[in-house]
């Protein structure tokens, strides 16, 4: 694997940060010795007896085999003789203690509506939902897209069909009509559930009209929920009457009360759809056991997540962090979480700090993207706060600076709270590697070891474990209990993308390297999967898309650095010879991909080429674009079809 250039990643592993008076408040009950001796899979099922409340307790800890290509799943079996329901351990097991009267969920709105759920709230609505979605010829194994905003209901809705083994597949509320449509039909959902809209700087997202939109293709869709937020008035909405009913409607007519269907530990809990290297987004899909343990003991273990906590976690519910960190993990374990709907910027740009202090906010995590957006905002929006509440501070979602590593650190937290900087995917379901507070000392930069239960390493070519500091694959040694077991409808894709490039191994798609303290700085993907502002969107997905235009020849997409969004799409573009040019061009083109998909993958610059620089076997080199648009030295450019087409990329690109 070629040596990096070390660019605004770098990272000095000499600064080591140990907060000698900050204390846990939660005890760390792990037996470091299973942990330690390798025993990986007994310590997990010990993790797994602790943490969670089982209808049938396990005492299988782990089954598998490594998947080879032809493999079906199931193919790995973690607490295989297990039950439990996952509603009853996130809510019920809750309001049996004296925390039933707690504050489950504290929620605000971007207009500043205030709602609290407390956990026999939160009870009662679940079993409620339940109920509805029963209603409604939900079983069991059916899958149910949720395309909704950040409101409490988006948790009850969850929940809901984790109480009755319906597979819930969520939508970010950010995706068009298009990316909606393709995710309902992939999962084959019998049942939407969205509402008239949501709040985003002021505007309103339409997402029943999206979801209308939608439904135009969409034939497994039987029935559709709408929450009525009163965004539109009611009587605006057109309800299509057989297959549209409101969500409050809905929740009067049913009785009070529903048991929790007993689970099987490998039974799936929901499909979460994230970009891989191809097109097509690729449903993963988590179980319920393994998946629970996973985010329930990370959760305690990475946020020290105590009762007196206030806890908010910034990510949607439409990606894994908002499904780990936001709803199952915290809920799990009791916790209080804040929930905010709204845009950082709104009504002012210091919306956020003042949530922290009106809600005495102690845990925040967030994106590094968010961070430096603020940090191009300036303190003067912090300082309008007391933030003393604050006790410890995450990060996820890309490689955090040291620069904005350490701004957080100083601005935000005051030098007072540890910052906890996350590694780990929507296919791992929980955090991977991450410093234990109280425990692990600190790197800037540094997302530090592996936690308890992982094994961790950086590979060559060749699959062999490459010298402290150097650059490397990223991959996990075996498997663990919250991994995603297979991608919806496509094992062989499974198979092919995580477990064939080392086999035996988990193939994360990411660089890194690991130092002499065995700390990892992750170096960013090493396959065709761009990170914009912490959300995965893959260039073959844009790619194609935007060749669907009637302008479009040929296009290339790649990620170009962003100081605030860590990538950025860049299109390069060859126009079809009988399409008239005309200077709109470009933003049509970015409209085009807005529409397709959403705003968060809308191209930064759109530029036209005569011709693509190409292999010999015509495959685009999407590496030398990268150069162009980075404004770096070329690199090796002699594969290539037409040497004479890279130097008219780079007068081009220079001129606009
Ligand atoms: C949780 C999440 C996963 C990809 C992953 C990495 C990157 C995430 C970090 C990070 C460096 C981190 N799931 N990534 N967290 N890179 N440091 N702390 O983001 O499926 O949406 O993305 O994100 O490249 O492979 S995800």
């Amino acid at each position: 694997m070629e040596q990096e250039k070390r660019s605004a990643l770098d990272f000095s592993s000499d600064v080591v940060i140990q907060l000698d008076h900050w204390q846990r408040r939660t005890p760390l009950q792990i037996d470091f010795r299973d942990s330690a001796q390798g025993n990986h899979a007994q310590f997990w099922l010990h993790i797994a007896q602790q943490y969670l409340t089982w209808i049938v307790p396990p005492t299988r800890a782990l089954r598998w085999q490594p998947p080879q290509s032809g493999s079906k799943p199931p193919w790995v079996e973690w607490f295989g003789d297990g039950e439990l329901n996952v509603a009853e351990n996130c809510v019920d097991r809750h309001i049996r203690t004296w925390r039933r009267n707690k504050a489950a969920i504290i929620w605000e709105s971007e207009p500043g509506d205030v709602r609290v759920l407390t956990y026999f709230d939160l009870y009662r609505q679940v079993q409620r939902f339940a109920n509805v979605l029963l209603g409604l010829g939900v079983r069991k194994g059916d899958r149910v897209t949720i395309y909704l905003p950040m409101i409490p209901e988006a948790a009850v809705a969850m929940l809901a069909c984790a109480r009755i083994g319906a597979i819930h597949s969520v939508v970010f509320g950010g995706f068009s009509a298009e990316a909606l449509r393709e995710r309902i039909n992939d999962s084959q959902s019998s049942v939407l559930i969205t509402a008239d809209g949501g709040w985003r700087r002021g505007s309103i997202v339409p997402l029943k009209r999206n979801a209308d939109q939608a439904l135009e293709q969409c034939p497994s869709v039987r029935h559709v929920v709408v929450i009525h937020r009163g965004v539109e008035d009611a009587t605006h909405v057109p309800m299509q009457s057989g297959r549209d009913q409101w969500w409050h409607r809905l929740m009067e007519e049913v009785p009070p009360s529903c048991p929790p269907e007993p689970m099987e530990s490998e039974d799936p809990l929901f499909i979460l759809y994230t970009s891989g290297t191809t097109g097509k987004p690729k449903g993963q899909l988590h179980t319920t056991a393994g998946y629970l343990t996973g985010v329930a003991a990370t959760t305690q273990w990475v946020f020290d997540l105590a009762d007196e906590d206030v806890y908010w976690c910034t990510a949607d519910i439409g990606w894994i962090t908002g499904h780990s960190y936001v709803i199952y993990g915290p809920l799990a374990n009791g916790a209080t979480v804040f929930m905010y709907e709204g845009a950082p910027d709104y009504p002012d740009r210091d919306r956020w700090w003042a949530l922290v202090e009106k809600y005495g906010v102690t845990i925040l995590y967030t994106a590094p993207t968010a961070i430096r957006t603020m940090m191009r905002w300036g303190e003067e929006y912090v300082r309008r706060h007391n933030l003393e509440s604050l006790r410890l501070l995450g990060s996820v979602g890309e490689p955090i600076n040291p620069e904005a590593w350490l701004w957080y650190w100083e601005n935000i937290g005051g030098k007072r709270c540890p910052v906890v900087d996350t590694w780990w995917q929507t296919e791992t379901g929980c955090i991977v590697i991450a410093p234990l507070p109280g425990i692990t000392p600190l790197k800037p930069g540094s997302a530090t070891r592996p936690l308890p239960g992982f094994r961790a390493s950086v590979l060559d070519d060749s699959g062999d474990r490459v010298t402290p500091g150097r650059r490397g694959y990223l991959v996990l040694e075996h498997p663990w209990p919250a991994m995603s077991r297979t991608i919806w409808g496509d094992h062989a894709r499974y198979v092919e993308t995580y477990w064939s490039r080392f086999p035996g191994k988990y193939f994360t798609g990411d660089a890194a390297t690991c130092d002499r303290d065995g700390y990892y700085w992750l170096l960013g993907r090493t396959d065709d999967v761009l990170n914009v502002a912490g959300h995965r969107l893959s260039t073959m997905e844009l790619e194609s898309i935007l060749v669907e235009h009637p302008a479009v020849a040929e296009a290339a997409v790649i990620g170009r650095t962003d100081a605030v969004k860590g990538q950025v799409p860049v299109a390069f573009i060859t126009v079809r010879e009988s399409f008239p040019m005309h200077a709109g061009l470009a933003d049509e083109l970015k409209d085009y991909v807005v529409e397709r998909i959403g705003a968060l993958a809308r191209p930064a610059e759109v530029h036209f080429t005569a011709e693509l620089p190409k292999t010999r076997s015509g495959k685009i080199m999407r590496r030398l674009l990268r150069d162009i648009a980075e404004g770096h030295v070329l690199g090796d450019t002699t594969t290539l079809a037409d040497p004479g087409v890279v130097k008219h990329l780079v007068q081009l690109y220079r001129e606009e």
